[in-house]
């Protein structure tokens, strides 16, 4: 964990040429370093506008300083920000600066660390900040900035309040055996658990659609040489991304690019075509294709709408697993004058009938794939979530389910204790009560340097 007593510096602004770059440093020693640059401590939260100074004397830039007064600041210590002409040349001259002065190197993410160390953020709210910043749509960004605002983890706090109330009750119960079944029933503890339970299936199903729109879905096109894969990547993504051509066996390489879907991203690969060749360059294209189908959370098989569709079968057999999202596309509708439509099968996977060529038939299955992603029209309640939070969510669900059962099934209060205890555990792992450095520190090392 972060040495609290060190001070930090980093570039907060993006690489690049820019009007105003931004360099930011935290720590005690903060105000020394603010004083050497620039010959005053300027008043808390005031723009001041002044020449930063090297060792010498001699002028670096001139620019506005801010300092934040700890602990009204984003890391909860002094905080410096040097507002510079936006060129890497002059910020690196001051950040070298800053670091003869007596700061170090911020590593990626620090700054938020040190807010979470400080009790100015949570987990959930830290790690909604490098969400935010790595939105892809204004979707996910204003979801990321719920969570950062605290919706999440007021629910889970809600949540973990109920948790402790039931707990009471039940670990007061035990305490009192003779009693013990009694007492519970005139508690209403099922009825408790049961809301309990209830919060937290919904809860868990807001945070799956804001995972949804901070990880994007994978979608991989495949199907047999020559049915139009790669017409119909180009057509989704809206450019002439891969070689289209009437020779079969043309795409041997993967083929990604990514579009948004109602503020989903969507990354899509097109593949080699599925059959044997001699040709070693297209068993390796075929071979790649196979690696793609294990990775997707979505197939897409394309078949000629013209052509007889017996293969449809063998091929998802032969090549995707069972259980995998799966979208068939009969393609090519054009040369047989078909208009566009889809077929949804009661076990068979859903059908849609469309033209890459023309475009006819494309927003169906942009529609079905949105579908199949999961993403619904939730308006403002998602709250943007990770995998690790999903997974503890879903584990404190099947806790309080398991110690419900096992009291209602065979009355085992003690089970019920240990699973309510369990539960209110997996609810401090999420927003970082308890948490384990090592994944603290795994977390904070992909945000962006200087955040
Ligand atoms: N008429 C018609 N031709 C298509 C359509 N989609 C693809 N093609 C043609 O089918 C041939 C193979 O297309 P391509 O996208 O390279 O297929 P891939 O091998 O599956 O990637 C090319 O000549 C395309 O122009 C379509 O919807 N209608
Ligand atoms: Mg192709």
């Amino acid at each position: 964990m972060a040495d609290k007593q060190d001070t930090i510096t980093a570039i907060a602004t993006a690489p690049g040429r820019g009007g105003i770059g931004i360099i930011r440093v935290s720590g005690s020693k903060s105000t020394d370093i603010v004083k050497c640059l620039t010959g005053q401590i300027p008043g808390a939260r005031k723009a001041v506008f002044c020449a930063f100074r090297d060792q010498g004397g001699a002028i670096i830039d001139r620019g506005i300083v801010l300092y934040f007064q700890r602990p009204a600041s984003f890391t909860g210590e002094d905080v410096i920000e040097l507002h510079a002409h936006g060129g890497q040349v002059v910020l690196n001259m001051l950040l070298k600066r800053t670091k003869e002065l007596g700061a170090r190197q911020a590593r990626p993410g620090e700054f938020t660390e040190r807010a979470f160390l400080n009790d100015k953020l949570d987990l959930i709210q830290a790690e909604a900040v490098a969400d935010l910043i790595d939105s892809v749509s204004e979707k996910a960004a204003r979801s990321a900035m719920r969570s950062l605002e605290g919706e999440f983890s007021l629910q889970i706090q809600h949540i973990t309040e109920q948790l402790i109330d039931i707990r009471a009750v039940v670990e007061g119960a035990l305490d009192f055996p003779e009693e013990e079944i009694d007492f519970l029933a005139d508690s209403d503890v099922i009825n408790k658990i049961e809301k309990c339970l209830a919060a937290v299936v919904e809860i868990l199903a807001r945070a799956q659609q804001g995972r949804l729109l901070n990880t994007g879905v994978r979608v991989v096109i495949i199907g047999r040489p020559n049915v139009g894969k790669s017409s119909l990547l180009n057509r989704l993504l809206q450019t002439e991304r891969a070689i289209v051509a009437a020779t079969p066996g043309t795409t041997r390489d993967v083929i990604e690019d990514s579009i948004l879907l109602d503020g989903l991203l969507v990354n899509i690969a097109d593949t080699a075509g599925l059959r044997c060749s001699d040709n070693p360059v297209e068993q390796e294209g075929v071979r790649r294709a196979q690696q793609e189908i294990q990775r997707a959370d979505i197939i897409v098989l394309v078949t000629d709408s013209g052509k007889a569709q017996q293969d449809e079968a063998a091929v998802l057999k032969q090549h995707v697993p069972s259980g995998k999202k799966t979208l068939i596309v009969h393609n090519k509708i054009d040369l047989q004058g078909k208009s566009p439509c889809v077929s949804a099968g009661d076990q068979d996977p859903p059908a849609i009938d469309l033209s890459a060529k023309t475009g006819a038939g494309i927003n169906l299955l942009k529609e079905a794939l949105i579908n199949l992603a999961g993403l619904e029209d939730m308006g403002e309640d998602v709250v943007l979530a990770r995998t690790r939070q999903i997974d503890a969510l879903d584990q404190t669900r099947l806790c309080i389910a398991n110690g419900l059962t096992a009291y209602v099934d065979i009355g085992a209060a003690e089970i019920l204790a240990e699973e309510l205890r369990n539960a209110q555990q997996l609810l401090g792992g999420i927003t970082g009560e308890f948490t384990a450095d090592d994944l603290l520190g795994e977390i904070f090392s992909r945000f962006c340097i200087g955040k």
